[in-house]
C-alpha cells in the first residue's frame, strides 16, 4: 500500500507530513473537518498540517489525489502515524475516524450507546440527506451555464424541507424535553460531530439563495447557528488558514 499511496506527483508537504495531514479547501465539507480538527486542537492541542487544495484547478482529480480518494473530492485526511499512512475520505466518516482515534474523552461524541447512535443518525442524515440537496441548489442557481427552473426549486424545496426536520429535533416539537441547544445526546443535547457536519452547511443559507422569509419557519436552527458560531474553533475552521492566497 505505502508504495502506491504516493508518487513524484504529490505534493512534498504531503509527502513529508509526520503526524496527521489535512487536504482541503474552504468549502462547506472542508470546514466540517477543519472545525473538527480546530475543536481537538483546543481540547487536546492535537497537531496537524494542512494542504490547501484549489478544486477550481481540478487539483483533486489528478493521480497523486486519487490515490489517496479515488472519489476525488475535499477533504482528505492521511494519518501519518500509521504504518504505512492511512488515508481517510467523505467527511463524516474523517470525522468519526477522528473522534475514535483522538478525542479519547468523547469530549465530540458519547460513550452511551443511544447517545451514540442519535449522533451517528443526525450525521448521516445531514450527510446523505442535507449536503447533497444544499450542494445542488448551489450548483444549479450559481455554477450551472443553464439556469434550470425546475432544478433549482426542486433543490430549494428539497434543502427547506430537511431544514425543517433539523427545525423538528432542535424545537422539541414532538419530546417532552423541550428546544434542546444541539441535535445529539439526552435533554438539550451535546455539541457533538453532529453539529459539525450539520452546521457548515446551515449557516450558509443566504449564499444558498434563501430569504429571510424563507428561513422564518426554523426558528430553532437560526438560534442554533448562532449558538455554534460564537466558538472560537469554529470561528478558526472556517477562517483565514484555510483560505487560499
Ligand atoms: N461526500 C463527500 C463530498 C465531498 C465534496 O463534494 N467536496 C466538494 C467540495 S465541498 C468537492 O471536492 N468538489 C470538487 C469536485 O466535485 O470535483 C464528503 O462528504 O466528503
Amino acid at each position: 500500500m505505502a508504495p502506491k499511496l504516493y508518487t513524484d506527483e504529490t505534493p512534498k508537504e504531503v509527502k513529508d507530513a509526520k503526524g496527521l495531514h489535512l487536504l482541503t479547501m474552504n468549502t462547506p465539507n472542508g470546514q466540517a473537518v477543519q472545525i473538527m480538527l480546530e475543536e481537538l486542537k483546543d481540547a487536546y492541542g492535537t497537531e496537524w498540517t494542512t494542504t490547501l487544495v484549489d478544486i477550481m484547478k481540478n487539483g483533486q482529480k489528478s493521480d497523486w489525489f486519487l490515490r489517496l480518494d479515488p472519489n476525488g473530492r475535499i477533504p482528505v485526511i492521511v494519518d501519518n502515524t500509521q504504518d504505512p499512512p492511512f488515508p481517510v475520505m467523505e467527511t463524516s466518516a474523517e470525522m468519526l475516524y477522528l473522534l475514535k482515534a483522538y478525542d479519547k474523552e468523547d469530549k465530540f461524541g458519547f460513550k452511551d450507546e443511544l447517545e451514540r447512535s442519535q449522533c451517528l443518525q443526525w450525521t448521516f442524515f445531514w450527510h446523505g440527506s442535507g449536503a447533497p440537496y444544499q450542494g445542488q441548489v448551489n450548483h444549479f442557481s450559481r455554477a450551472a451555464p443553464e439556469k434550470i427552473p425546475y432544478a433549482i426549486t426542486r433543490f430549494k424545496n428539497e434543502t427547506l424541507r430537511v431544514y425543517g426536520v433539523l427545525e423538528i429535533q432542535l424545537s422539541g416539537k414532538y419530546s417532552d424535553a423541550g428546544p434542546r441547544d444541539f441535535l445529539a445526546g439526552k435533554g438539550k443535547g451535546k455539541y457533538s460531530v453532529a453539529d459539525m457536519k450539520t452546521w457548515p452547511w446551515v449557516k450558509g443559507w443566504e449564499r444558498t439563495g434563501f430569504t429571510k422569509e424563507e428561513m422564518e419557519p426554523f426558528p430553532n436552527v437560526l438560534k442554533w447557528i448562532e449558538r455554534i458560531e460564537g466558538r472560537e474553533a469554529v470561528k478558526r475552521g472556517i477562517g483565514e488558514a484555510y483560505t487560499q492566497s
